[in-house]
């Protein structure tokens, strides 16, 4: 059999596979979207859980408090590598870059023809350990603590090399995440990004509060992913002309986002490969832990990298360990967006 041929036979074998075990946290996704169940017992345990954690909250700087301030008022906050000061970011730009170089390479090769999105692959995170150790920085999760309110959970990092195909699908179409009642993804341009290299998008506020509502009367199901048309067109007249705003921005922006309050997308890329990646944050006892754990790495690795980490930030990749009750054993959702 040619190569092709075996390659497309096992990538259908692995979707299938992908599916079947993502049923147990589909149907676990749809009970606990109950109304009676998110309202009588999700919702009040999540608020317990954050008068309970008041108290011990750590105080943020000025201007990490200037980024918790931002993202309650936008559900966005805009900052550079440079502008936060985290150390070894030098080091972590650069790796990226490599990696970005091994899958332009990979995206060439014909096997990968026709995909709109090339990922890292748990060896290259393991090989740059900087990639993922930066995502651990102890400012950037007293940021997220923070605005959270909850002691966090750090879930790793997802690259996203895209490529200029206009293709509207996986995370290039507008969706909210669902891990958590409230979560961050920062965002780090890997290269240069202008409106036709696919920019990060995120709905404004206003609009963000009428998607908001559509969920609530039951006009848009909860989670359902859209094109952009659909939601441009469930708009009112009055808005049409600014519901969004797109992150352009030159290497090493970074965008902090609540990424499940707020419906976003990856623009798709017109012209321009783009090189991102987004670090996942979400709380220690997350609303769906099921779908958590979307970084490609295996838990002994996740436990390696936890091992470089000082102390005080080994709990926040170590969470999983500690987890109560049945969702526990629920397997993690495997399909993308
Ligand atoms: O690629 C993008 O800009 C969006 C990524 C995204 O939706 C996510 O990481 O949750
Ligand atoms: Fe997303």
């Amino acid at each position: 059999m040619p190569k092709r041929l075996i390659f497309q036979v096992c990538q259908t074998a692995d979707k299938l596979w992908q599916r079947l075990a993502s049923t147990p946290s589909d149907i676990a996704l749809f009970i606990s979207n109950l109304e009676f169940i998110e309202q009588n017992i999700l919702y009040p345990r999540y608020q317990k859980f954050i008068n309970t954690y008041q108290v011990l909250l750590s105080k943020p700087t000025d201007k990490e408090a200037k980024i918790v301030h931002d993202l309650e008022k936008y559900g966005v906050a805009i900052a550079s590598l440079d502008s936060l000061s985290i150390p070894n970011s030098d080091k972590f730009l650069k790796a990226a870059q490599i990696i970005s170089q091994e899958l332009k390479l990979k995206a060439e090769h014909p096997l990968h023809a026709g995909k709109h999105t090339l990922n890292i692959d748990s060896t290259q995170i393991l090989r740059y350990p900087e990639l993922f150790l930066w995502g651990a920085d102890v400012s950037l999760l007293r940021i997220i603590e923070n605005y959270l309110k909850l002691p966090v959970a750090y879930d790793g990092l997802s690259y996203y090399y895209s490529i200029p195909d206009s293709k509207e699908s996986g995370p290039r179409k507008w969706h909210r995440d669902k891990e958590d009642w409230q979560m961050i993804k920062i965002g780090v341009y890997i290269n240069d990004v202008n409106e036709d290299g696919g920019p990060f998008e995120c709905v404004t506020p206003e609009a963000n509060e009428l998607i908001s509502e559509a969920i609530r009367t039951k006009t848009l199901r909860r989670y359902r992913t859209a094109f952009h048309k659909e939601i441009q067109e469930m708009l009112p007249e009055q808005m049409q002309t600014h519901w969004f705003n797109s992150y352009v921005g030159k290497a090493g922006t970074v965008i902090f986002v609540d990424t499940a309050r707020y419906y976003h997308r990856g623009k798709p890329p017109t012209k321009f490969e783009r090189s991102a990646i987004f670090f996942g944050y979400c709380s220690r006892k997350p609303r769906h832990p099921f779908f958590c754990g979307r970084s490609p790495l295996a838990p002994s690795e996740l436990r390696y990298m936890a091992s470089l980490l000082p102390d005080e930030v080994r709990d926040c990749v170590t969470w999983r360990d500690r987890l109560e009750g049945l969702s526990k054993w629920i397997p993690k959702n495997r399909l993308k967006v």
